[in-house]
């Protein structure tokens, strides 16, 4: 019998996803009807985007799994219909993408790029960045983005240090955890990069009093979650110049509406959430390893702790 995995996300991602995800299906020699319509009795795995108008699991009574095409949960962890694993997005392609983009970022403020693309004073006023092994960055979130981050950022010479919720151990970097290694982590922080997932723990991790701690003229780099910053307490650290400059990829809304005071501050870079894409065909072999161990009997990889929220 041919497994019946359902696709629930937007329209538009069946289009992309249908023909990766049948190629790596037929690569693990998994026999499978793939669609985005399926009768929900008859469902033995979910593939899922939280923005999907799936979000009432009780009548999947044979699913044995979620399997999440994204990095963040916050939009299905709290779903008390589901019963059943699930598991969130750990795809190369995303990493690779998201390593690249907080490099490109970093790199900015590193040398201050824009010093040299907003001057048009015709003076020569020649000014040496430092090297690399001179610049403090610091992670926050030391999970499987940021840690690759850290290996980027490595590799050119940063100094890196990171923060997560249970100690940790990452070759050549820092690593803090705790109430108590937030506040060392961020005094060393002159470029903070925020790739914690949105959970009541983690909201407004940067908030007045922590972004207190921080060197004057930090700047920071947001690809986690909007919520992780207090907006008001970062507008007004901004305007002191206490932070130098933030560029924030997402947002407690997004689209970021148009009268959002982060448009058009001049201290702050807006992306729209494009830090890191899901890649369909390394993202596809992903789903499929999971669904391969599902019918193998083996433990499914990137499950979500539900209580922790990620
Ligand atoms: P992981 O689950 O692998 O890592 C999360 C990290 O955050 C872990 O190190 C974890 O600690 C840490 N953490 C969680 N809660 C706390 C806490 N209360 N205090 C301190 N540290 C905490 O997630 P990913 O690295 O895969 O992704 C991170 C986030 O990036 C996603 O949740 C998503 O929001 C965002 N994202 C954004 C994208 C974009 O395009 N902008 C694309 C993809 C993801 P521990 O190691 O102890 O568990
Ligand atoms: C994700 C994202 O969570 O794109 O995958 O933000």
């Amino acid at each position: 019998m041919p497994l019946n995995i359902l696709f629930a996300a937007r329209p538009e991602r069946w289009e992309t996803y249908e023909r990766p995800l049948k190629e790596a299906l037929a690569k693990a020699g998994i026999t499978a009807h793939l669609a985005p319509q399926i009768p929900a009795e008859e469902v033995d795995y979910i593939v899922y985007a939280p923005n999907s108008t799936l979000q009432d699991f009780t009548p999947y009574t044979r699913a044995k799994a979620v399997l999440n095409l994204w990095a963040g949960v916050e939009g299905i962890v709290g779903n008390d219909t589901l019963k059943v694993p699930l598991a969130r997005m750990v795809d190369p392609g995303l990493t690779q993408g998201m390593a690249e983009w907080v490099t490109g970022h970093v790199m900015r403020y590193h040398l201050g790029i824009d010093t040299d693309i907003t001057r048009n004073d015709a003076k020569w006023a020649p000014r040496i960045p430092p090297l690399a092994h001179q610049r403090q960055v610091v992670i926050l979130g030391l999970g499987a983005l940021g840690t690759a981050v850290a290996q980027m950022l490595l590799g050119i010479g940063f100094r890196v240090a990171g923060w997560s919720r249970s100690e940790k151990t990452v070759e050549s970097v820092q690593c803090l955890f705790g109430q108590e290694g937030l506040k060392q982590a961020l005094a060393l922080a002159e470029i903070a990069v925020l790739l914690l997932p949105k959970t009541p723990e983690t909201e407004n991790t940067l908030n007045a009093e922590t972004l207190a701690m921080m060197p004057k003229g930090a700047f920071i780099i947001n690809p986690g979650r909007g919520p992780l910053i207090d907006d008001d307490a970062l507008l007004a650290a901004l305007d002191t110049g206490h932070i130098s400059h933030a560029t924030l990829d997402v947002f407690r809304v997004e689209p970021l509406p148009t009268d959002n005071p982060y448009w058009a501050h001049p201290k702050v870079t807006v992306t729209p959430h494009i830090a890191a894409e899901t890649r369909a065909t390394t993202a596809s072999e992903a789903v499929v390893e999971n669904i391969r161990r599902g019918e193998a009997g083996e433990p499914f990889l990137n499950l979500v702790n539900r209580e922790l929220g990620y």
